[in-house]
């Protein structure tokens, strides 16, 4: 039978999170990491262990059906691939950084300086779309490093936190790209890896929104429940069941974790008691 192989970071910051969405999504991997390869339990699917930057390559070549990388990669790489999905993790900015005792009156700054950077092509797109002439020097690691040791005027590099900068005495000026860990697949899958990678796609959703949303449940008095039902619609509409103590009711829905404490201070204010909030393990609307 037809399997699809799925291209993966094989240690790194995209590793874990990685594995941990394949095994949410149902998957378990037969011989565990560390290999090349891994073939998986109870789904057509092969997992291929790549470092991150050869990843968009061989999804392109078609070695891999898809993969797991940061759009970082994939824009600097500039392969002509599929974005199927962001998948919530690993996010970061490519940020352009300066010496922060320099003053910054804009993009102009750049103009005829030398900038380091491991993107050299995603540093190119943006100083040409800023129309700003500077000297583009690629190195490989430790970028941040570049303008102490006299080898650049600013940077281009990843940033997270923030604080690999501030320990090197730099400050971030401007961002060129947000980046995420995204699902990328190869443009020419014939029908049936299409249909496999549609499936693999649809459980990667549901974990996903199981992520996002919680269950909750809550007591609350009768004349009440209008102006709760509005706070908390859930997904259709919220299950409501008498309690045995008249005039009272139990409501339950979903949330959103992202507006949560919001919610539940609205829902204290218009008398809702014994508040529980219990995770989702998969959502599926
Ligand atoms: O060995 P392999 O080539 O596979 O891995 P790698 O060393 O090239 O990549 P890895 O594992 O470090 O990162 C993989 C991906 O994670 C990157 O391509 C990004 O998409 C994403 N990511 C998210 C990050 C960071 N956050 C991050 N903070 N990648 C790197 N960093 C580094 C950055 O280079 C800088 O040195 O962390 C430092 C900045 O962090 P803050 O928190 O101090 O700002
Ligand atoms: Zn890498």
């Amino acid at each position: 039978m037809e399997k699809l192989k799925i291209a993966i970071q094989k240690s790194g910051r995209l590793f874990d999170k990685s594995i941990e969405l394949l095994k949410d999504s149902g998957i378990r991997l037969q011989n565990g990491s560390g290999k090349l390869l891994s073939v998986a339990e109870d789904f057509p699917l092969d997992i291929l262990f790549l470092r991150d930057d050869d990843i968009p390559e061989y999804i392109s070549d078609g070695v891999a059906d898809a993969g797991i990388v940061g759009e970082n990669v994939v824009i600097e790489k500039g392969y002509n691939l599929n974005l199927m999905e962001r998948l919530g993790f690993a996010k970061c900015r490519l940020s352009i950084a300066i010496p922060k005792n320099n003053d910054y009156p804009g993009t102009d700054f750049l103009n005829g300086k030398k900038i380091a950077t491991s993107y050299p092509n995603i540093l190119r797109k943006y100083l040409e779309d800023k129309g700003i002439s500077a000297e583009v020097h690629e190195i490989s690691g430790s970028v941040e490093i570049a303008p102490g040791i006299g080898l650049a005027d600013a940077i281009l590099d990843i940033v997270s936190t923030g604080s690999t900068l501030v320990s090197n005495g730099l400050k971030e000026v401007d961002v060129a790209i947000y980046s995420e860990a995204v699902l990328v697949a190869n443009n020419n899958l014939e029908l049936r890896k299409k249909i496999l990678l549609e499936k693999l796609l649809f459980r990667f959703r549901a974990v996903q929104k199981s992520r996002n949303n919680k269950y909750i449940l809550l007591n609350a008095p009768n004349d009440r429940l209008p102006d709760i039902v509005k706070v908390i619609p859930g997904m259709k509409s919220p299950t409501i069941m008498p309690l045995a103590e008249n005039g009272w009711s139990s409501v339950h829905s979903v949330l959103s974790e992202n507006q949560f404490w919001d919610v539940i201070d609205q829902l204290k204010e218009l008398g809702a008691q014994g508040i529980l909030v219990i995770p989702i393990e998969k959502m599926i609307i």
